[in-house]
């Protein structure tokens, strides 16, 4: 099972969270795709999406689902996403598609987050992949300089602009153990919009796809 097959299998796992006649929460990615490829025959069930980013709301309203504001949804009871990596303590590194700050508020709101992810994401220690920071444009030399003295290595992702007009820096060379504790040093930045560390939040539950099938967690 190659790893596109591997997303689909994760993407059909979560259609058990669907709940009839209630908002879900919709994050952004290519296993997310996946998981909104598969609700066409929910959509009459399902009574409003909430979406973390430009491309999934058209991906959503392209199968008739209505996706409406968040700040008209009275509760948000399930919101499905991807990640780029998990520990295993479903502490999450997210905005690999740059949607990280949308995904983020949407989290925080709902009352349960359902990563759905390929095993290449589950790692002991997150920080292999580099870890997004969305930035306000003026800022982003002085975050930079302030990401350098934490120990990364900052990288602008160039010609990258975020449905919130901000642009994104990459970190590099992190091997981070203490996600909390780096989350908010990052937040502390004056300039920092939000970065892609989920482990204030983590993930409430993981359905994690397997060549030797479904893991949850
Ligand atoms: C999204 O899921 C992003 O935060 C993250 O980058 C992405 C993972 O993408 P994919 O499912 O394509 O691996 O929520």
């Amino acid at each position: 099972m190659d790893q596109q097959q591997l997303k689909i299998e994760a993407a059909k796992t979560a259609l058990k969270y669907i709940q009839d006649d209630e908002i879900i929460g919709i994050g952004t990615g290519s296993t997310v795709n996946c998981f909104i490829d598969l609700l066409e025959p929910y959509k009459n069930r399902i009574k409003a999406a909430v979406s973390s980013s430009e491309v999934s709301t058209q991906r959503l309203k392209s199968i008739g689902i209505e996706v409406i504001d968040l700040n008209d949804a009275d509760s948000v009871p399930v919101y499905i996403d991807g990640a780029d990596e998990s520990n295993t303590s479903l502490e999450l590194i997210k905005g690999g598609g740059g949607a990280l700050t949308r995904e983020k508020i949407i989290a925080a709101v709902a009352e349960k987050f359902v990563c759905i992810a390929d095993e290449s994401k589950y790692v002991e220690t997150l920080g292999q992949f580099p870890l997004p920071v969305e930035v306000l444009p003026m800022a982003r030399s002085h975050v930079a300089r302030e990401i350098v003295k934490l120990g990364g290595n900052p990288v602008y992702r160039a010609g990258f602009t975020t449905d919130n007009n901000n642009v994104i820096l990459d970190i590099h060379s992190l091997e981070i153990n203490q996600a909390k504790a780096l989350e908010s040093k990052i937040n502390q930045i004056v300039g920092v919009v939000a970065n892609g560390l989920f482990a204030h939040r983590p993930a409430d539950h993981l359905i994690l796809a397997t060549k030797n099938g479904i893991k949850e967690y």
